[in-house]
């Protein structure tokens, strides 16, 4: 601990003045810092809580908390106040049915500022656009440095969500955020343009304009008036020949 002392840094007319860290209970932590991080119960021989020094800290970085005192770090700040760097590895731009869970999680992998892939590092996750459901908001990276958590998606058609991954302590946080969501419905086909053949055929064609559909549904009206389904092509599909029987050639 420093002692109370007067004195001048060389070259100044600065008197440098410091007063003795108290630790009271002896344990080699000063009673400020102890409470300072631990709280008010802490840091007094006659308090009811006492920390030994060579117990790891709650960072669960592997330091004590000795250790964290002496190198000048929080104890709760697993990061050593450098900031992470995350990275997406799955689980980005899926876009599922209303209030199901996405098919892949979400995972991010940490590393330290060397390069490194940290385990046991804590990550939070939260909802930071949108709707929809995660689990868990929180966990730690396994021995490969990743972290991974659920999106169930929201009831709405065509919601869209952003789900923020955080790490570090302010001012040295870093964070990745994943777009995720619900089915968007497909844009319509245009210039839709049908031709009767004078064999009964019909030669339809269209523009697609869309990336997302599962096929195109042909539809004919019947004697009735009634729409019916007579079939379906491939997407990307823009004409159709359907013979003169109703059926869609192939
Ligand atoms: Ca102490
Ligand atoms: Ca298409």
């Amino acid at each position: 601990m420093d002692q109370l002392l007067g004195s001048r840094p060389p070259g100044s007319n600065t008197v440098l003045l410091r007063a003795a860290e108290l630790d009271t209970d002896h344990n080699g932590l000063p009673d400020d810092w102890e409470r300072f991080y631990f709280g008010s119960g802490y840091g007094s021989a006659g308090g009811e809580q006492h920390l030994h020094g060579n117990d790891l800290a709650p960072a669960g970085n592997g330091l004590t908390i000795l250790q964290c005192y002496q190198q000048g770090l929080d104890p709760n700040d697993y990061y050593k106040g450098q900031a992470p760097v995350l990275g997406i590895v799955g689980g980005d731009s899926q876009f599922g049915a209303p209030n199901t869970q996405l098919p892949q999680a979400l995972v991010v992998e940490v590393r330290d500022q060397a390069g490194n892939l940290l385990h046991s590092a804590p990550v939070n996750f939260a909802i930071t656009a949108g709707d929809g459901q995660l689990f868990p908001s929180f966990g730690r990276t396994d021995g490969n440095g990743r972290v991974s958590v659920t999106f169930t998606t929201s009831p709405d058609i065509g919601a869209a969500s952003v789900v923020t991954a955080t790490a570090g302590s302010i001012p040295h946080q870093a964070s990745v955020a994943f777009h995720v969501g619900n089915q968007q419905p497909p844009t319509p086909p245009s210039g839709v343009t049908v031709v009767q053949n004078a064999d009964g055929s019909i030669d339809m064609t269209w523009a697609d304009n869309s990336d997302n559909e599962t096929d195109f549904a042909i539809q004919l009206r019947n004697a009735f008036g009634e729409w019916e389904t007579i079939g379906s092509v491939p997407a990307n599909t823009t004409s159709v020949h359907i013979n003169p029987d109703r059926t869609i050639a192939q």
